[in-house]
């Protein structure tokens, strides 16, 4: 893209008419939606992708994470809000981000960095069935699909070449899928679809999330 056009475009808020970027309809095997897919796009080798840094907040309430599911660009952070009376004891084993955190009722955790691109599988050492999952990915586009199976990722100013992928927690397969689009650039979302096999509803024998990543 010319430099002269790139700089008119920053100009444009994100609000405004030119909306780019891709509608991406998840679905498993059955044809059935899938929900809370991450969904990311990512630029061809070479090409440079803007670092936005969106922090993000994964808040215990109920004995739970909320949200189940959270994506942010490799280099953000996450904050932790205790809204339990209760204490909780945050920690990961996953390789691409390891930490522990002993906590007292009502106390939050420190704001974690994530610095490695990957899966990170969160639970609680007082409470077992406390689980939530972390994508990290190198790139600023990203989504999570709604009840429908749909996510929009919008990507300001963008057109040409880059990889769409989707990554779900229960998924058949260890890689996210993908597919090579081209998005079109202007006022229009180029629509992609997966289809990706998933595990079966979880059974009590199955192994603890944990042993994946
Ligand atoms: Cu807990």
């Amino acid at each position: 893209m010319p430099t002269r056009l790139a700089a008119l475009l920053t100009l444009i808020p994100a609000s405004a008419a030119f909306a780019s970027g891709v509608t991406v309809q998840l679905s498993d095997a059955a044809g059935k939606p899938i929900q809370d897919a991450v969904v990311y796009v990512e630029a061809e080798p070479g090409q440079a992708v803007p670092k936005t840094m969106k922090p993000a907040e994964i808040a215990q309430k109920g004995l739970k994470f909320i949200p189940t599911v959270t994506v942010i660009q490799t280099g953000s952070r996450i904050s932790f809000p205790n809204n339990d009376r209760v204490r909780h004891h945050i920690y990961s084993f996953s390789p691409a981000h390891k930490f522990d955190q002993k906590l007292y009722s009502g106390t939050t955790a420190e704001p974690q960095t994530f610095e490695k691109p990957g899966v990170v599988v969160l639970g609680c050492n007082i409470h077992d069935k406390m689980v939530a999952y972390v994508r990290v990915v190198d790139t600023p586009f990203f989504a999570k699909t709604d009840a429908k199976g749909m996510a929009q990722v919008d990507m300001p100013a963008a057109g040409g070449k880059y990889i769409v992928k989707a990554w779900h927690y229960d998924m058949v397969a260890s890689q996210p899928a993908e597919q090579a689009v081209a998005v079109k650039a202007g006022d229009a979302m180029t629509p992609v679809a997966f289809r990706m096999p998933m595990k079966p509803p979880s059974l009590d024998n199955e192994p603890s999330p944990f042993s994946n990543y």
